[in-house]
């Protein structure tokens, strides 16, 4: 469970997401003290500090995003926040999990290295708050040793299969072939995070990447040789 009440803050309703507005108190704070490097397109720099335009450029192919922040759940516009963990950056690991998604077709509409601040590594995983390596599980996010690199991937029920392909939390009860498995020997090195439901993906998606002009709406060319049924 994560903490609703900050969701409802830091997010605007899905259902009013066209010309989403950002008051994002909560969410500028668990941004504040990143160092951030985006390498996502179409990034607009917001000026003002209540709200932020869409960056709308009619020359681009690629449009700044305008759809809900986890995408509609169960169609190809569901998306998941997935990160790769500084473990997995010191590792040289960051292409290996980033072609896992893209060979399954997935399309990626958010990417960025980024050493979190400590209230967002403590929000994103506010669930696990009274546990006793909560400290520790902050500390490795936070301290710079290497960024986390944080990504949305978007497909047809992404939510679930992301968890699928990464792999049980535990990597030596991960299956054959995930991720987990392929890389990993402990619970506290397991180099890779997915959201782990359609509310998580709303709350991550919008604690990592709220900002407007952070994800990017395109098409894919191959689309309909990785959609259509017959
Ligand atoms: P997951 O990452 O599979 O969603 P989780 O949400 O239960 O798993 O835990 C988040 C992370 O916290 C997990 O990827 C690694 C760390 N963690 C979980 N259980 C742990 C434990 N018993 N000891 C050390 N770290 C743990
Ligand atoms: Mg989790």
């Amino acid at each position: 469970m994560f903490a609703r009440s900050f969701a409802r803050i830091a997010r605007p309703a899905a259902s009013s997401m066209k010309a989403r507005a950002f008051s994002t108190g909560a969410r500028a704070s668990a941004a504040a003290g990143s160092r951030m490097a985006t390498f996502a397109t179409a990034g607009a720099i917001a000026t003002g500090a209540a709200s932020y335009a869409y960056f709308q450029n009619a020359q681009s192919p690629v449009q700044a995003d305008s759809k809900p922040i986890a995408g509609v759940k169960g169609t190809f516009s569901e998306r998941t926040f997935i990160a790769v963990k500084p473990d997995g950056v010191q590792r040289g690991l960051v292409a290996k999990i980033i072609a896992r998604f893209e060979d399954r077709g997935y399309k990626l509409v958010g990417l960025k290295a980024v050493v979190p601040s400590k209230d967002l590594a403590e929000e994103h995983y506010a669930d696990l708050k009274s546990r006793p390596f909560f400290g520790g599980l902050v500390d490795y996010m936070t301290n710079g040793k290497a960024p986390v690199v944080a990504m949305v991937w978007e497909g047809k029920d992404v939510i679930k299969q992301g968890r699928v392909m990464i792999g049980a939390t535990n990597p030596l009860d991960a299956a054959p072939g995930t991720i987990r498995n392929t890389y990993c020997q402990v619970v506290g090195r397991n180099i890779v995070h997915g959201s782990d439901s359609y509310e998580s993906a709303e709350k991550e998606i919008g604690l990592w990447f709220g900002k407007a002009g952070e994800l990017v709406e395109w098409s894919q060319a191959n689309s309909e040789w990785i959609q259509s049924d017959n």
